[in-house]
């Protein structure tokens, strides 16, 4: 088993775009709209067509406040899904905290294992990870959903979010995870609020200075809304935020992103490949 490979193949190297597939009936922007494993499968193929270089399914609901699902539901929700779109020749990739569900997603074709607890949940998933090679997402996390905003307490976010990233690499390496494995991601929305969010994202550079390649997940989340409210203080919903998504997309690229989740994928992979040009013609090539 190879991992994926980190730039563009034969390309000019532009960032990723990793498209969603939620298979579940409660995430928060597309809850429910590729619940049914038809559903889930075309759309993940559809995604591919609009340019997503990966595919990323999930079978359980990291919104603010939710509870888990059972290993056997998550299971079901998401390996024939992943078996259907590795036929067709899809990267795909597993959005779970669960070691088994990271195994049974590999056994069925997933070459990137995309864990929001960077391996905090489930103390079996870097040992997983490291025992079959594929790429291992590791995000910044403190802790599951129901009460992740309680821990959204920063001094310095750039810095605490750097440093505890950087400890959790420590941990995967010593379980047998490659440097070539990892990728790194800081969480949007995850223990962290509105401000928290914009710090991070100006904070790139330094994150990238770890020296792995940087998934960013600002996609439709609330912090977008909360910035375009109407002047009454009504956030804008998710569905007229991809715009917003957008402009994070182009300019988290310029800053140095490795690649973008988002659920909106033709529009982003157009912002990557402005994102690609601007950078190349700064560099004068
Ligand atoms: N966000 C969500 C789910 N999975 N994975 C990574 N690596 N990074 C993220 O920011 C991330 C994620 C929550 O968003 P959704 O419910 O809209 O999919």
């Amino acid at each position: 088993m190879t991992s994926v490979p980190i730039s563009v193949p034969g390309g000019p190297e532009r960032c990723l775009v990793m498209g969603v597939v939620n298979v579940t009936p409660d995430s928060f922007s597309d809850g429910g709209m590729w619940f049914d494993p038809a559903a889930a499968i075309q759309h993940g193929l559809e995604l591919v067509r609009e340019g997503a270089d990966i595919v990323d399914v999930g079978g359980e609901s990291t919104r603010p406040g939710s509870a888990r699902v059972s290993l056997e539901e998550e299971l079901a929700r998401v390996v024939p899904v992943i078996r259907a779109l590795r036929a067709e020749g899809v990267t795909v990739s597993v959005d779970t905290m669960r070691a088994e569900v990271a195994a049974a997603a590999v056994e069925a074709g997933a070459q990137i294992v995309n864990d929001v607890s960077g391996g905090l949940a489930d103390p079996e998933m870097p040992r997983v990870v490291a025992a079959t090679g594929v790429t291992y997402v590791v995000m910044h996390w403190r802790g599951h959903s129901h009460d992740m905003y309680s821990r959204a307490v920063y001094a310095d976010v750039v810095t605490e979010v750097r440093e505890e990233l950087s400890k959790r690499v420590d941990l995967v390496l010593a379980e047998g995870v490659t440097h070539e494995q990892i990728v790194l991601d800081p969480g949007l929305g995850f223990a962290k609020n509105a401000e928290h969010n914009w710090a991070v994202l100006a904070g790139i550079p330094k994150l990238t200075e770890l020296g792995y390649p940087l998934l960013v997940g600002a996609s439709r989340k609330r912090f977008l809304g909360r910035l375009l409210a109407d002047p009454d203080g009504t956030p804008r919903p998710f569905s007229r935020s991809d715009d917003a998504t957008l402009a994070v997309t182009a300019l988290a690229a310029h800053a140095g992103a490795w690649c973008v989740r988002v659920h909106e994928v033709g529009p982003n992979a157009d912002a990557v490949r402005v994102a690609a040009a601007w950078k190349r013609a700064g560099a004068g090539t």
